[in-house]
């Protein structure tokens, strides 16, 4: 799956004064230079219709929108870091890898948990779009695909409040048609180069000699667009940062508040992530169970251990224990139940974490 924030700057504002909804509303970065020079950062979709959009100069979007009782703000880069982390933790949350884009977007791979199905994975991303919404009253849009590169196209396709599923059956023909300035990798210039040849869409480059390609863009640009076009990628998810955590999360066949239901698959859990934890020869010192309760409120219970440890039984232990005071804390049913372990120690002799990463 990718997921990206709509509008993004534009929403964080529109989050923190929702009166700017009804208006046309432009993020600026302003150069300082005059009081009206810069560039639009973004917009929200109602400045979008009226023709402004990310990257042209202030006063242009000020001329666009001189009768529309627009609002101009600056960007506030702090809050939407914040923002962006707290979306991120969600959305890490449900892959068994993640993989950061940029300030607004992530890829994570579900295939293990929807068990390749992919009418799964349009309910888990219709569940993650509801959670961001819920949680950070963002709307977001989802594509799920094979592989990273269609994925990104998939969620860019119907945008705001997105979501793009292509089978993999159906890549090429979805691919076909958009312009090839969608593959990842082709730019404005990249474009242009292909339009000289006839290239406008996604189609007309998959159907192109792959010869000709690698003798106008060299053989690795050529090949990699030949495959591009017909949605071949193989490329694993890249986890950049450094592991502080190992977590896994489970849906419940029902929601329930049944410990003899729960504690199984509570102890399934924590079995893997302990075992994930002696993969990457890490110790931890902090284990915690998450419930996703029925309103899809998110609720955590942590314990801190005296030594570190990587013992299965430990977690399995600690988990039950905090499940019965997590229950106790609410009258809801469970929905999803997690086990995450943190407060690293590296064992000695072992491999760098990096070493087991990407
Ligand atoms: N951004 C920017 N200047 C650009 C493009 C983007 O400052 N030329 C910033 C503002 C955007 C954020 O990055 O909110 C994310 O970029 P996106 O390309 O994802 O665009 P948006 O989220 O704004 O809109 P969309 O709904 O199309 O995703
Ligand atoms: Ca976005
Ligand atoms: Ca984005």
């Amino acid at each position: 799956m990718h997921i990206d924030l709509d509008y993004f700057f534009a929403q964080c504002e529109e989050r923190r004064n929702p009166a700017l909804k009804s208006k046309p509303l432009v993020v600026c970065v302003y150069s300082g230079r005059t009081p009206d020079s810069g560039a639009v950062s973004t917009t929200n979709y109602l400045a979008r219709r009226l023709g402004v959009k990310s990257g042209i100069p202030i006063l242009t979007a000020k001329k666009i929108l001189k009768d529309a009782d627009a609002v101009f703000l600056p960007v506030d880069h702090d809050y939407y870091g914040q923002v962006s982390r707290n979306v991120m933790e969600i959305v890490r949350s449900y892959g068994d890898a993640f993989q950061r884009g940029g300030i607004d977007e992530a890829f994570i791979e579900v295939g293990h948990r929807v068990r390749g199905e992919f009418d799964r994975a349009r309910e888990l991303a219709l569940e993650i779009k509801g959670v961001v919404r819920e949680k950070e009253g963002l709307s977001s849009s989802i594509g799920v695909a094979p592989n990273k590169l269609v994925a990104k196209i998939a969620s860019d396709f119907q945008k705001p409040d997105g979501l793009t599923v292509v089978r993999p059956d159906e890549v090429e023909r979805f691919l076909a048609p958009l312009p090839v300035g969608r593959l990842i990798g082709v730019g404005r210039k990249t474009e242009d180069r292909l339009g000289e040849e006839g290239i406008k869409t996604i189609g007309d480059l998959a159907e192109f000699d792959v010869e000709r390609l690698c003798h106008i863009f060299g053989k690795n640009l050529g090949r990699y667009f030949h495959d591009a076009a017909r949605g071949i990628d193989d490329e694993p998810l890249e986890e950049a940062e450094e592991r502080d955590q190992i977590s896994r999360i489970a849906t419940l066949k029902e929601n329930t508040r049944d410990p003899s239901k729960i504690v199984p698959i509570l102890e399934g859990l924590a079995k893997e992530v302990a075992m994930k934890a002696e993969k990457e020869g890490l110790s931890f010192r902090s284990v915690s169970i998450i419930g996703i309760l029925e309103d899809l409120s998110i609720h955590t219970r942590s314990r801190t251990v005296a030594a570190y440890t990587r013992d299965p039984g430990v977690v399995k232990g600690i988990s039950t224990e905090l499940l019965q005071i997590l229950l106790d804390g609410t009258d809801l049913s469970i929905r999803r139940v997690g086990v995450r372990v943190s407060s690293f120690q590296k064992a000695t002799g072992q491999k760098a974490l990096s070493d087991f990463l990407g």
